[in-house]
């Protein structure tokens, strides 16, 4: 499988509105070398503690990731505006799209406000789960995110063993076959037109099959490399665009050098 081409497109001027989702963290890359995501999942039981500890690992990391991905935790421990005003602005400051880890996976109302609320404050993308369906499910959220150049995520074969029992579940689908659910929320996310598909780097071969149903264009986000023991290389070289990296970079005593390391591993110069 020959790596993704990555490209700059012709009118960026890094001006959020203007530009993409899939552009701006495309530009990210190419700028920073780099296909690593940090996903920021600290834990402490202190707000400013937690606040103090997370801009630290994303100031060490910033160099070296193309773009930030925070997950429910942290906002349940800081609050969403200090989220927005601690970590997302110093984001946006430095180009780094932020993603919001939603998992968004409810009836349509409920999924809308969520949305709305992550994009007010300030996230250029959101993750979604499509077992929610379209029809009063994702359908809002693909609305509000397609009006202000926003991202839409889909979840579509997670990194854990057990994701097993369920995304490689055989369903029958609309056409009469019968094919694995993460091909069909593969095939949900291609006809939703979302910004990317999320695929978990302990499944190479799933990242394999998932490449050749979306073609050469369609970013794929692998996240589970390093501590849940997924490999860089192998995941970029069957196809993921992505890597989305926690406890590798935050929880080392060094996270700039665990940053370059992960930055190295799969593809030197991935641009
Ligand atoms: O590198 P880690 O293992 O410390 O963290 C992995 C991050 O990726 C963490 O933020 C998880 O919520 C996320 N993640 C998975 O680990 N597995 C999945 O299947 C999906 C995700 C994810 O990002 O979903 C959108």
């Amino acid at each position: 499988m020959p790596r993704t081409v990555y490209y700059v497109p012709a009118d960026y001027t890094n001006e959020a509105s203007s530009v993409s989702f899939r552009d701006r963290i495309q530009a990210a890359a190419i700028r920073n070398r780099t296909r690593t995501i940090l996903a920021l999942d600290l834990e402490d039981h202190d707000p400013s503690r937690l606040m103090r500890k997370s801009r630290e690992v994303l100031e060490a990391a910033k160099d070296c990731i193309c773009a930030v991905k925070i997950n429910r935790q942290l906002v349940l421990g800081l609050g969403l505006k200090t989220v927005a005003d601690s970590i997302l602005k110093p984001a946006t400051d430095l180009s780094l799209p932020a993603i919001m880890d939603a998992k968004l996976n409810d009836v349509g109302h409920t999924n809308e406000f969520m949305a709305r609320t992550y994009f007010d404050a300030g996230f250029d993308a959101v993750i979604a789960s499509p077992t929610a369906g379209w029809e009063n499910g994702l359908d809002s959220v693909f609305e509000i995110a397609r009006s202000g150049n926003k991202g839409v995520l889909l979840l579509t074969y997670m990194s854990n063993p057990g994701a097993e029992a369920f995304y490689s579940l055989r369903a029958r689908n609309g056409d009469g076959g019968e094919k694995p659910v993460f091909e069909i929320m593969t095939r949900l996310a291609m006809e939703w037109e979302a910004q990317g598909v999320v695929v978990g780097a302990t499944q190479p071969k799933i990242i394999s099959r998932v490449r050749q149903l979306v073609g050469p264009t369609m970013p794929i986000y692998s996240p589970g490399v390093g501590a849940q023991g997924g490999k860089p290389g192998e995941a970029v070289d069957a196809g993921a665009t992505y890597l989305i990296v926690g406890r590798a970079i935050y929880a080392s005593p060094d996270p700039k050098t665990a940053a370059l390391s992960v930055r190295a591993a799969p593809d030197p110069a991935p641009v």
